[in-house]
């Protein structure tokens, strides 16, 4: 990470009225909570990640995706957030006008004290009825003596939905689903007018939210990526800085409001 670069992204960050932040799997990636592409370890690995959180999956096998679901859903249990979510809680604290934009389906960014994340792929806590009603539901209790965390690769029957009987299913949006609309609008606005956009850990591959930087780029904003890899998004960052979320955002905060 050059050292000049830092300096030049902490004093455009501290100077800044709005602030948006976008966030993928990679910012999780330290809480031990493995991003989209490498979930797939173990038994998964026989899996294409995007076969399996689809729409055509789930009803094919609703066994084996439920219970990749709800592995992913024992690993965010037990993960905490890590100094990069508290990094972006602290950078709301200073900017009241921040938003915090995710294509995360885990919970971290709440527990770290951002209170409304904008989620453009829903959440691992709001399971739902397959109908178009989409009744939400709740999480059956593991059954006594059964191991409370499902074990990787298990497969689980989905519960039934209390109302009307449906299947239930996770509460993401699946590859081929469409976005929630007040969610991406609601992205999009806050990237049109941004001065700074942070997108951190993510690889911009995926549509519509890859758009989001974008959006901001061509709105006159000046877009800093966090990643430790390159990313399609090098391309319209103004600064680019490798490293991790933990390595770079509290340093990076600390900096712009010394
Ligand atoms: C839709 C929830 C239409 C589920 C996910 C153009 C326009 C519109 C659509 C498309 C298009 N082109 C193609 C499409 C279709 C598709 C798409 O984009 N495909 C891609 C593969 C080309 N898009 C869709 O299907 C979307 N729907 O467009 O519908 C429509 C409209 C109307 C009516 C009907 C239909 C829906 C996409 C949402 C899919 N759901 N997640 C779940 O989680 O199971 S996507 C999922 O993968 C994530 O949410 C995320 O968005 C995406 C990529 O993951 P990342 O977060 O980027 O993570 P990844 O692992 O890829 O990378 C991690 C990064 O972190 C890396 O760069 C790594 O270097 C970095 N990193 C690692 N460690 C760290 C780190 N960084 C910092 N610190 C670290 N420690």
């Amino acid at each position: 990470m050059d050292s000049v670069l830092p300096h030049r992204a902490a004093q455009l960050l501290g100077a800044a009225r709005r602030v948006v932040i976008l966030t993928g799997a990679g910012i999780s990636a330290e809480s031990g909570v493995p991003t989209f592409r490498d979930d797939l370890t173990g038994l998964w690995a026989r899996f294409d990640a995007q076969q399996l959180a689809t729409a055509e999956a789930f009803h094919a096998e609703p066994d084996l995706v439920w219970g990749w679901y709800e592995w992913r859903r024992a690993r965010v249990r037990r993960a905490e957030p890590n100094s990069g979510h508290l990094a972006i809680a602290t950078i709301e604290s200073r900017t009241p006008d921040t938003t915090v934009i995710t294509q995360n389906v885990d919970d971290l960014h709440e527990r770290a004290g951002t209170r409304a994340a904008i989620h453009l792929h829903g959440s691992l806590f709001t399971p739902h009825c397959v109908t178009a009603a989409a009744h939400p539901a709740t999480f059956p209790d593991p059954p006594d003596g059964e191991a409370a965390e499902p074990h990787e690769g298990g497969r689980i029957s989905p519960p039934r939905c209390a109302s009307c009987q449906a299947l239930v299913r996770p509460g993401v949006v699946w590859f081929g689903e469409a976005l929630p609309e007040a969610a991406l609008t609601t992205a999009a606005e806050a990237a049109t007018t941004c001065d700074v956009l942070l997108t951190i850990g993510t690889s911009g591959v995926v549509y519509p939210a890859a758009e989001i930087p974008r959006i901001a780029a061509s709105s006159g904003a000046t877009v800093i990526q966090v990643n430790p890899q390159p990313t399609p998004l090098d391309q319209i960052a103004a600064i680019n800085l490798r490293g991790t979320a933990t390595q770079v955002l509290p340093t990076l905060v600390a900096a712009a409001w010394r």
